[in-house]
């Protein structure tokens, strides 16, 4: 990596302790992606990114700090980043996916709180991420108990911004996340100065809309077999998605999946066209956060699909496009982020629906619901999914883990075993 030290020091980090983050990733980034065989040309960009995670990306978002542009941080996929990007500003996705970081946070959380929030809290208080320090606003929601108090904490920390999300869905939950979205275009423009026009906000709905198309054309191609790309490198590029630049992002997509596309009709493969297709549901795997794919990956199944929020629950479903005034386009985007399918909303039959549908279409043998310990949302409607896909004869299994290796060696021979009966 280039030498960031003084940005690093003028962002006020901890150098020591972020010096024992950076002497880590490395080596956990070579064993888990660089080992792996027949990776496509076009991860060369996404492996360069991570080589210069605290490096490259924040100096670009102090440049637009430099030219006079705000930087918002946020933490789920119901924050709509087209608002902060309508206004001239920059989104960041900052959910922190390290166990690095969780003791920081459980200096001010209950142990028992899920591993994305503690290391999210822990990620700022202890200054080891330039991400959490450069955001100029946190933009928060209110998904999960854990969460809402998280803001309360860090509020303490950086002006914070809390976007209520409703927790049903019917019609007059989708007209109060709509105002919800009106009180957050009135923040962005107090923040960043500039006023979100129609013109500018329907730029920015094309904007994201192009890199959640370009996404989709990846998993696309994912639905072939043999597998074009493994599952490891395909939830690295949705991980680099949440902070990258939304044009560069659609770019370098679009390229690696023109890539996989050829590979499709050359029948070439990562993996042996036998490996069993697995799909991951649950809890989103937060950078980086790469534990179960290469659990799985390793044992030779090979993961094809992720029905979370760092997968499907990203990009499916486009903001309309053909509003032409601010009402019809904040309209359109409280109806599509309200067709994200997340666990904290009650009922939540979408969700089952999806790994259903998702199951059928990636040809997957076995799915593998995954949530982060402490997670009571995901955990408790495990036992719908079960149910669910039992009457349906598709065999799942259900995970709860951290993003500390000690359970590695048991979860390796359970999910070893589920393969086993897989093949069987
Ligand atoms: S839309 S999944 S990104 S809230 S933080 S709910 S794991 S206890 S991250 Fe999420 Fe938005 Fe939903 Fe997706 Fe559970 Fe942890 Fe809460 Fe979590």
């Amino acid at each position: 990596m280039a030498d960031y030290r003084q940005m690093w020091s003028d962002l006020g980090m901890d150098l020591e302790k972020h010096d024992l983050l950076c002497e880590v990733l490395p080596d956990a980034f070579g064993g888990v992606f660089l080992s792996q065989q027949k990776r496509p040309e076009g991860m060369d960009f996404y492996d360069f990114v991570v080589s210069e995670i605290h490096g490259v990306r924040p100096a670009e978002l102090i440049e637009h700090q430099k030219q006079g542009g705000k930087v918002f941080g946020t933490f789920c996929v119901y924050v709509p980043d087209e608002v902060v990007f309508a206004a001239g500003g920059i989104a960041a996705g900052l959910c922190g996916g390290s166990q690095f970081w969780v003791s920081g946070g459980e200096k001010v959380l209950p142990v028992n709180t899920c591993p994305l929030i503690k290391a999210s809290v822990g990620a700022r208080l202890d200054k080891t991420c330039p991400f959490f320090q450069i955001a100029d606003m946190y933009v928060g929601e209110t998904t999960c108990d854990g969460k809402k108090k998280a803001w309360e904490i860090l509020s303490h920390e950086v002006p914070l911004h809390v976007i209520d999300v409703p927790q049903m869905k019917r019609a007059k939950d989708i007209a109060a996340f709509e105002s919800e979205i009106f009180d957050f275009i009135k923040v962005v423009e107090e923040v960043t100065g500039n006023k979100i026009t129609a013109e500018k906000l329907a730029e920015a709905i094309k904007l994201i809309n192009n890199k959640r198309k370009a996404l989709q054309r990846l998993y696309n191609a994912r639905k072939a077999s043999p597998l074009p790309i493994s599952g490891k490198d395909a939830l690295l590029v949705t991980q680099i998605a949440f902070y990258d630049d939304p044009g560069r992002c659609a770019q370098m997509a679009n390229r690696l999946a023109e890539e996989l596309e050829q590979r499709i009709s050359k029948g070439e493969g990562v993996f042996p066209q036998d490996a069993l297709r697995i799909m991951i549901s649950g809890t989103p795997m937060a950078i980086p956060n790469w534990k179960m794919h290469h659990i799985v990956e390793s044992a030779g199944a090979a993961v094809v699909v992720e029905e979370s929020c760092t997968g499907t629950r990203y990009f499916e479903n486009l903001v309309d496009e053909s509003g032409q005034t601010l009402d019809e386009q904040v309209r359109a985007l409280a109806e599509r982020y309200m067709k994200t399918n997340c666990a904290c909303f009650t009922p939540n039959p979408g969700r089952i629906d999806d790994i259903i549908r998702l199951a059928g279409e990636y040809q997957v043998d076995g799915i593998i619901d995954v949530n982060l310990q402490f997670c009571n949302l995901y955990s408790t409607e495990s036992y719908l999914v079960k149910q669910a896909l039992a009457e349906r004869g598709l065999p799942v299994m259900h995970i709860e883990t951290d993003y500390s290796e000690q359970d590695y060696e048991q979860l390796r021979t359970r999910i070893e075993a589920f393969l086993e009966m897989l093949r069987k």
